[in-house]
């Protein structure tokens, strides 16, 4: 048992210290609908226990909750996901998930403030969920890439198929990933990253 009285200093573990050359710490939010993998990446890529506030489905919410296309899915994100991933030795993300169900989205109010960019997961079987975040990216001015999570039993899409269908400027990278693979989580941030360090234009201070 962990001992949280108050002459007690909890020490992080040894994975979870941030190396001291960190230097830059960017805010980057997970987005999409319901079930789409965002609990999945942020535990897969995140190198500290990500803190996922997850439940399993009750009996109740089934009535409430929109799982159609995701009849399996048996646990569900109540409030967030939080993790955090060192791309090098000085820049560290601090990945934020958030809750796809309607109910929750009054949680979503400041979660854009501060995001440097975002991911927005798609699941090709299921677009239309997309719509609704992209729409609110958009309206805050967050910079985002369009990761397409493969599940097995997705059709395919050509990307060109699929910025036409998101109706999604030419410049917004596309990427293919698996998020329950590491590697594949990291590629879409590093991909995130570079469209924001190549093609997004911070304005200049007027
Ligand atoms: N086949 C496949 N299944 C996935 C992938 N990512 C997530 N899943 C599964 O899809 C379900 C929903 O994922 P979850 O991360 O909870 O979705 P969230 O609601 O967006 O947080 C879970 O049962 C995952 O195991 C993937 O890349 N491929
Ligand atoms: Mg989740």
């Amino acid at each position: 048992m962990v001992s949280r009285s108050s002459d007690t200093v909890m020490e992080p573990a040894r994975e979870d210290r941030l190396p001291s050359s960190a230097s830059s710490a960017v805010k980057i939010v997970i987005v999409g609908g319901f079930g789409v993998g965002k609990t999945t990446l942020v535990r897969s890529v995140s190198e500290i226990r990500p803190l996922t506030t997850e439940e399993t489905m009750t009996e109740a919410s089934t009535d409430v909750d929109d799982v159609s296309g995701v009849e399996r899915k048996t646990a569900t994100t109540v409030a967030m996901d939080f993790g955090r991933i060192s791309l090098n030795e000085e820049l560290v993300l601090y990945l934020f998930g958030t809750p796809g169900q309607q109910r929750f989205w009054f949680l979503w109010n400041g979660l854009f403030e501060g995001a440097l960019g975002a991911i927005v997961l798609v699941d090709t079987r299921r677009l239309e969920v997309s719509f609704d975040v992209i729409g609110r990216l958009e309206e805050a001015d967050v910079p985002f890439v369009i990761a397409v999570n493969a599940f097995p039993d997705a059709s395919s899409y050509r990307t060109e198929e699929l910025r036409s269908a998101l109706d999604l400027p030419e410049q917004v990278p596309i990427v293919v990933c698996d998020a329950r693979q590491r590697a594949s989580s990291r590629d879409v941030l590093i991909t995130l990253m570079r469209y924001l360090r190549d093609v997004v234009q911070t304005p200049e201070p007027s």
